[in-house]
């Protein structure tokens, strides 16, 4: 291996096509690999490599019984025209018509999707709706209190978790009611701060930064799902690219970057070589990382060679990667009402203003805020899905099957007051943490992290100012989108931003003509 060569790739043709290499075929990878085949057919020399057996990453649906469930991303978040994954989900037909509808776009929920609900409380009560909706409204208003910080040029505390703390802390000293209820009070405000880990992925909002918070961006449109399955959208790309384009259990191991790499039987010099665990090798002139942060957080020192510059590793270090987890309860008969969407739980010693129950064997489940009801029961019969986020969600991934359905079953008839309720027929549950290619679920800004983070994780190498040749790593993936992270149609637009920078790099007028149906 020599030294890299110095230099932006020619304008004119050059002698043989860049050679591109995907590392990762989810959603991110697949949207760039699309984008450049179909931008120009300069880049028809073009790879992804993917660690597991399969396309979509963190979008994978799978069967419970014979009803299709998401194990990774459930909804399309904002679906209206500025969201991608809704114009390509459209365009592939996998929407029903509702979804479709302009109506659905136009409807503007700021990121919070309230259904219709039960509340039960650990005392085997149904919880108020007028309390319960009280409750929820004096938390979100206080949740968009904090997007007012963005600008701000200090924070009064460093984590949306304990600027909410503090704010209920001066609301309760306002209550008026007997004791009994505004322990309930602050229990539903536990419940919700709960879900809203679920939401940001974390394990407790006091690791969510502050400041940042309101930089995440919410699009117009009532969330939807798809009828037959997220993965249909997965599927669908990666059958218009080439049949020979994914290569699957290949491991990325070592990244080796800057370098000039000869190929033997061409004689081409490369600056990148990519090295997978069968040893099997790759040179390339470009490589495109969609690894998920929780993976290059565990594995960026041994990933790369030369090591990543100290930006760029005090980015994975600092940007938060947490644990969202789901668990599917298929039931014979509800407990619910036909028309109720959410099962939420209340556990009445709880309060956002003490300490969490940390006996993880004894308490685990106290974790889960809500249950979502799929819907609609004519395709799904009664089906809970628990969300359940950090710590207590690691901890679940520990235990079999029985013991989650065990512990979950006393759940419900604590709450329903019914010691006889029937325990749920079939349980599936996701076990993100453990994946080997993903190590958790989705990105948040952590405490000690900003959007600048975000960017410097996003940014090209070699950095900009070095004469090697540009663009030989590219980052593309759910985190190094500032505003959209841990989202789908987050992820898509990096991979299109990291293709549209390479498209550039070569030929920015070709990319115009040829540009892209979306
Ligand atoms: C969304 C939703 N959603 C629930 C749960 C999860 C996620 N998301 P990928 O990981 O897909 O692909 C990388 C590939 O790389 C993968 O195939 C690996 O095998 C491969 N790989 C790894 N290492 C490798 C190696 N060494 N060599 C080769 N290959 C390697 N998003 O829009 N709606 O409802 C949810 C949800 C349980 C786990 C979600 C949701 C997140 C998306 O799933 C995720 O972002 C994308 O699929 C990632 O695609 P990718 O291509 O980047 O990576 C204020 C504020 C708050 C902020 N948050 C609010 C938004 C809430 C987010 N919503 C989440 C909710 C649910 C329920």
């Amino acid at each position: 291996m020599e030294a890299g060569g110095g230099g932006r790739p020619s304008r004119g043709a050059p002698a043989s096509p860049p050679r591109v290499l995907i590392v990762g075929a989810g959603v991110a990878g697949l949207g760039a690999a699309l984008r450049l085949r179909r931008a120009s057919r300069r880049f028809a020399d073009l790879r992804l490599l993917e660690a597991s057996g399969r396309v979509g990453g963190r979008i994978r649906s799978a069967k419970l019984g014979n009803k299709v469930v998401e194990m990774g991303a459930h909804w399309i978040h904002g679906p209206s025209r500025e969201n991608p994954v809704f114009r390509l989900a459209g365009e592939y037909g996998l929407l029903d018509e509702g979804a479709m509808s302009e109506e659905n776009q136009q409807v503007d929920i700021g990121g919070h999707l309230v259904l219709p609900s039960v509340c039960y409380s650990s005392q085997g009560q149904v919880v108020s709706p007028g309390l319960l909706d009280s409750m929820g409204v004096l938390f979100l208003t206080l949740l968009e209190e904090t997007r007012g910080f963005l600008h701000a040029a200090d924070v009064p505390v460093p984590s949306v978790g304990e600027y909410l703390k503090e704010a209920i802390a001066q609301q309760v000293k306002e209550w008026s009611e007997d004791e009994a209820t505004k322990r309930l009070k602050l229990a539903i405000l536990n419940m919700y701060l709960k879900v809203e880990c679920c939401v940001s992925g974390t394990h407790s909002m006091d690791l969510v930064a502050l400041g940042p918070f309101g930089e995440y961006a919410t699009l117009p449109g009532l969330d939807c799902t798809f009828p037959n399955g997220y993965e249909g959208l997965t599927e669908r790309m990666r059958a218009l690219l080439p049949e020979d384009c994914v290569l699957f259990n290949k491991v990325v191991t070592t990244v080796r970057w800057g370098g000039s790499f000869v190929e033997p039987i061409t004689g081409r010099l490369f600056p990148v070589q990519v090295e997978c665990e069968d040893r099997e090798t790759f040179l390339a002139d470009h490589v495109l990382l969609t690894i998920p942060l929780g993976v290059l957080k565990e594995q960026q020192e041994a990933l790369f060679c030369p090591p990543l510059p100290p930006q760029k590793v005090a980015a994975i270090r600092h940007l938060g990667f947490g644990t969202n987890n789901k668990i599917f309860l298929e039931f014979e008969r509800p407990f619910w009402e036909p028309d109720c969407q959410v099962v939420e739980m209340v556990w009445e010693a709880e309060s956002p203003l003490a300490e969490p129950p940390a006996d993880l064997p004894a308490a685990w489940f106290q974790k889960i805020g809500a249950f979502v009801v799929l819907h609609p029961p004519e395709r799904y019969g009664h089906i809970l899905c628990g969300f359940i986020a950090g710590k207590e969600a690691e901890f679940m991934e520990t235990l079999t099957d029985a013991e989650v359905l065990a512990d979950l079953t006393q759940v419900f008839r604590r709450v329903t007051g019914n010691p006889q309720l029937a325990p749920p027929k079939n349980i599936l549950r996701s076990s993100w943490h453990s994946e080997p290619y993903t190590r958790g679920s989705y990105s948040y800004v952590a405490v000690g992290s900003c959007g600048d983070d975000i960017d410097a994780l996003a940014r090209p190498l070699p950095e900009e100012g070095s004469d090697l040749k540009p663009s030989q790593i590219l980052f593309a993936g759910e985190a190094t989108h500032r505003t959209f992270y841990s989202t789908t149609h987050g992820a898509l637009l990096s991979g299109w931003r990291e293709a549209d920078r390479l498209i550039h790099l070569y030929d920015g007028s070709e990319s115009q003509r040829c540009a892209p149906k979306l």
